[in-house]
C-alpha cells in the first residue's frame, strides 16, 4: 500500500457485489462537455486554449502540486505510525485545488473543504503551521481544535469547513452576498465534494445564488466516490454541472486533473461575476487515496479502477508539459522532491515539538462574549482537569 492506495491484489472481503469498474470520464472529455487543455501525456490537444501564464505561474503551480503530494505521503505515513490521530488524502486532487486557487486574488475568500492543503500554502501558510493544525498544537491560527486537515486561517481569508458534508454552502453564498451588498469587489470560492450536492444546504444555496448573484464559484470536487457511495448512486443526473440549470446559476464541467484547464475555467468563472454573479464548476477528477485514515476502498471499488485514474495523474501531466515546453528536466524534478522532503521533514520536527493544544480552549471564540453556561463549562472542566492531575501525581499512574 502507498500513501492511501491500494496496490492491485488478491481481492479482499468486498462488500455487497463489486460494482462494475467506470472507465475515467476524461477519457471522452470532448464528448461529455468536460473542458481540457491537456491530454493524458500533458500534450495540449485543441479542446480549450492554454491560459497565458508565465514560466514562473507555471512553475508555481506544479510545485505547490508536488509539495501537496509529499506533504500528504508524510501525514499518511504518521497517521500510519501512531503519530497523527486522523488524515484526510488528497492524493490525484492537487490539480483541481491548487489551479483554483491559484486563479484568486489574495484579497478573495475561500472556504475550503478538507482535501485543500496546496491552498493554504499558496496564501503564504508555513509548512510549519499546517503542520501545527495537523497535531492539533495550542499556537496555531485554530488553536488545535479539530481535526486534521479542516484547516483555515482568518489573517489569510480562508474559512475551515465544518464536518458536517455541504453545511457551509449556504454561509458562504450569504458571505459573498454581504459583500456584494457592501460594495465590496471580494470575490469567493467554495469548495465541497460529490457528496454535498445531496445535501439540501447545496440546494438552499444554489437557489439563492440564482435569484441574488452573489460573487462566487461553486467548486464541486467531483472525484468520483463519497465514501463508498459512486456517482451513479448520487445523483441520477448525467453531471452535477447541469443542477445549476434549475436554479439558473452559470455552470461548466472541467477536467479537475488538467490544472491549465481548472486554472482558465476558474479564471473566467470570476470574470464574469460582476455580471452574472455565480458559477458552479463541477471538476471531473478522482480520489486516488483512502477517503479517510478510517476507510479500506478495498470493500468497495476495484483496484482496476483506481489503476485507469492513474493515467489521468495530474502530477506527471502537468510535469510532461512543462518539460515539452522547455521549462523543467530531470535535475529540476530531483532537486524540488528533496527540497520538498526536506522542507516537510523539518516542519514536521518543529510542529511535533510545539505544546499541545489547551483543552479549555474549545470554549474560546463561540461568541465574542462568552454566555455564562459556556464560562461554567469552562471552569468545570478545568477543575476536573486538576483533579485528574492530582489523582494521577498521587497514584503514580
Ligand atoms: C451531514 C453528514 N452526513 C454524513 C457525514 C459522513 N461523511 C463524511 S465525509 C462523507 C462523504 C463526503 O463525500 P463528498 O462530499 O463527495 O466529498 P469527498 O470526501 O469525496 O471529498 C460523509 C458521508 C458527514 N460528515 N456529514
Amino acid at each position: 500500500m502507498v500513501n492511501g492506495t491500494s496496490t492491485p491484489s488478491a481481492p479482499t472481503a468486498f462488500l455487497g457485489q463489486p460494482r462494475p469498474v467506470v472507465a475515467p470520464l476524461l477519457e471522452r472529455a470532448a464528448d461529455l462537455a468536460i473542458a481540457q487543455v491537456l491530454d493524458a501525456d500533458g500534450v495540449p490537444n485543441g479542446n480549450l486554449a492554454e491560459p497565458d501564464l508565465s514560466q514562473a505561474q507555471l512553475r508555481t503551480m506544479y510545485e505547490t502540486m508536488a509539495l501537496v503530494r509529499v506533504i500528504d505521503e508524510k501525514g499518511w505515513q504518521l497517521q500510519r505510525s501512531g503519530r497523527l490521530e486522523f488524515w484526510i488524502p488528497s492524493r490525484g486532487q492537487e490539480a483541481a485545488h491548487v489551479a483554483s486557487a491559484l486563479a484568486m486574488d489574495a484579497a478573495d475568500w475561500i472556504f475550503l473543504a478538507d482535501r485543500e492543503p496546496g491552498a493554504m500554502l499558496l496564501r503564504g501558510a508555513s509548512l510549519q503551521s499546517l503542520f501545527a493544525q495537523f497535531f492539533g498544537r495550542a499556537d496555531e491560527p485554530l488553536k488545535g481544535r479539530r481535526l486534521p486537515l479542516l484547516l483555515g486561517d482568518r489573517a489569510l481569508n480562508i474559512i475551515p469547513c465544518m464536518t458536517q458534508v455541504g453545511a457551509y454552502l449556504p454561509h458562504a453564498a450569504g458571505a459573498a452576498w454581504a459583500a456584494k451588498l457592501k460594495g465590496d469587489k471580494t470575490r469567493f470560492i467554495v469548495y465541497f465534494g460529490d457528496g454535498a450536492t445531496s445535501r439540501g444546504e447545496f440546494h438552499s444555496a444554489m437557489n439563492f445564488a440564482g435569484i441574488h448573484r452573489p460573487p462566487i464559484v461553486f467548486f464541486c470536487q467531483n472525484n468520483g466516490w463519497a465514501v463508498s457511495t459512486p456517482t451513479d448512486r448520487q445523483t441520477a443526473a448525467d453531471s452535477f454541472a447541469e443542477k445549476g440549470d434549475a436554479y439558473k446559476v452559470r455552470n461548466l464541467r472541467v477536467d479537475g486533473n488538467d490544472p491549465l484547464a481548472v486554472f482558465a475555467a476558474t479564471k473566467e468563472a470570476l470574470a464574469c461575476t460582476d455580471e452574472q454573479g455565480a458559477t458552479l464548476i463541477e471538476a471531473v477528477t478522482y480520489r486516488l487515496g483512502f477517503h479517510t485514515s478510517s476507510d479500506n476502498p478495498d470493500l468497495y471499488r476495484q483496484p482496476e479502477e483506481v489503476a485507469a485514474w492513474e493515467r489521468w495523474d495530474p502530477l506527471p501531466r502537468m510535469r510532461k508539459y512543462l518539460q515539452a515546453c522547455g521549462y523543467w528536466d530531470e535535475r529540476a524534478e530531483a532537486q524540488m522532491q528533496q527540497r520538498c522532503e526536506d522542507e516537510v521533514r523539518e516542519a514536521v520536527t518543529a510542529a511535533e515539538a510545539m505544546a499541545p493544544s489547551e483543552p479549555a480552549a474549545m470554549f474560546d471564540d463561540v461568541f465574542a462574549e462568552p454566555t455564562w453556561q459556556l464560562r461554567e463549562q469552562r471552569e468545570r472542566l478545568l477543575a476536573e482537569l486538576e483533579t485528574e492531575l492530582e489523582t494521577e501525581l498521587e497514584t503514580g499512574a
